[in-house]
């Protein structure tokens, strides 16, 4: 019965990346199938280290389970790699990393490497180099400290060797230049912390800088820096996979910068150096336009590959932009090195995970108010020569209801309910009144294609 729960587990491990202690009766019943691979994984690295171990999960990227089956040498089949820690009685026990390969078709353990982290933030296979082994990059964790440590691996006659180390605030690896090798991107802040004192190294200037390094022969080595905003306290998120321009690569540096704004960093690569256009008057403005309260980061809101950057903006007929009531709607902008772009503008509700595209001839014409009913917008006219309040021209109305909520479905009637492009956790209605008969009229049909569910 036990050795049964320790496979379940497994599964759940190679497949989940987290291990839900929540799980409900019905996933307990109906355990999922795993293959033979995976228990034979999971039985050598017992083997090995014994069963008094507790997986570890790296926190980000996009490898989020302790186990990871891919082929990282030059003998054409998959090696394991898993993270775990030993010794449970022991707090803060350092990570260690098993190596399983397949020594005549049989798994077995064949390394084991310890480091001095307490954790893995995340973890890359990429190549740095036309002809070398996969390049592993395992950015570490360490409790005492906001800094982490990458290590960059090669796995070469079954040893997974550490070959070079950097401590950064975070760490991105992925083909900025577009020649088909990998770059590291790294943000440090300097003067870098003193690792014995965390104390900063006397001299050094103050600022933080993005490095990017890459491999010409002989290793990694710098081969471009640019300083990012001074006022950048944190970097909550960071997209590597959108462009500029249909032919630019970019990183989009979503940004703390102090008093709960949000602002927005773009650097992309010009002839092997990287530009952050900060101090570029056209970039300047829409950085600035672009400092927002809300935690909303750029998107691809258009899906055309080129990353669009948030402006938030009242709704007309609010002021107060400290008022909890305020509505906002948020502008998309692309920045590119000549002038920037609006590509569209939408009324977002992340919360409720909707949004309503906005037809430009609304802008500054039409306002939104809550209703009295629990998650009801209301569309109006906005007439700047009345009070706000009896602004109540109203050209459609659309309501969020959890679906489960039988209780109000009498009340919807007079609604119509949106189609999904895909799962949500609510059900969306809209009601057009047969009153309205203004400037802004819209049938079900465009609400419909106005209307999307909103993913982050
Ligand atoms: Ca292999
Ligand atoms: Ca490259
Ligand atoms: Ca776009």
């Amino acid at each position: 019965m036990k050795r049964i729960a320790a496979v379940t587990l497994v599964f759940l491990l190679f497949f989940t990346g987290c291990v839900s202690t929540g799980q409900n009766s019905e996933t307990l019943l109906k355990p999922p199938k795993q293959t033979e691979e995976q228990n034979e994984i999971y039985k050598a690295l017992e083997e090995a280290v014994g069963s008094n171990i507790t997986l570890r999960y790296p926190i980000s990227g996009d490898h989020r389970s302790a186990f990871v089956i891919r082929d990282l040498d030059d003998e054409p089949t998959n090696e394991a790699l898993v993270f775990y820690q030993q010794n449970l009685n022991i707090k803060d026990a350092p990570l260690r990393i098993n190596v399983i390969d397949q020594i005549d078709g049989v798994w077995k353990s064949v390394a084991d490497v310890s480091t001095s982290a307490t954790g893995i933030d995340k973890v890359y296979f990429k190549n740095f180099r036309v002809d070398g082994p996969t390049d592993v990059v395992i950015g570490f964790n360490y409790i005492k400290n906001t800094e982490h440590k990458a290590v960059v691996y090669n796995y070469v006659d079954r040893m997974l060797t550490p070959k070079a180390e950097y401590s950064y605030l975070n760490l991105e690896v992925f083909d900025l230049d577009l020649d088909g090798l990998d770059e590291m991107l790294l943000i440090n802040r300097i003067p870098q912390l003193n690792e014995v004192d965390n104390a900063p190294a006397s001299g050094a200037a103050n600022g933080t800088t993005l490095r990017m390094l890459g491999d010409e022969g002989e290793g990694l080595v710098v081969q471009s820096e640019v300083m990012l905003n001074p006022s950048a306290e944190s970097f909550p998120s960071i997209r590597t996979n959108g462009y500029i321009s249909s032919a630019k690569r970019a990183l989009f540096i979503d940004e703390n910068i102090g008093g709960g704004y949000l602002g927005t960093e773009v650097v992309y690569l010009e002839n092997g150096k990287l530009i952050n256009p900060f101090n570029k008057p056209v970039y300047r403005s829409l950085y600035k336009k672009s400092q927002r309260r809300s935690a909303v980061y750029c998107h691809d809101i258009n899906q055309d590959t080129i990353v669009e950057i948030p402006v938030m903006r009242l709704f007309p007929g609010y002021t107060d932009e400290e008022s909890p009531e305020a509505m906002w709607m948020i502008e998309w902008y692309q920045y590119g090195e000549e002038e920037t772009q609006k590509v569209s503008t939408i009324f977002l509700n992340a919360n409720w995970g909707f949004s309503f595209e906005l037809p430009e001839e609304w802008i500054g014409k039409v306002s939104v108010k809550r209703t009295l009913t629990d998650n009801e917008y209301s569309f109006v006219e906005y007439d700047e020569s009345r009070p706000f309040e009896q602004n109540d021209t109203e050209i459609f109305r659309m309501r969020v209801v959890t679906t489960t909520d039988e209780r109000t479905r009498d009340e919807l009637a007079s609604y119509q309910k949106l189609k999904l492009s895909s799962t949500a956790l609510y059900d969306y209605y809209v009601y057009i009144p047969d009153s309205y008969d203004g400037a802004f009229q819209v049938d079900y049909k465009t609400l419909q294609q106005m209307f999307d569910v909103w993913r982050d």
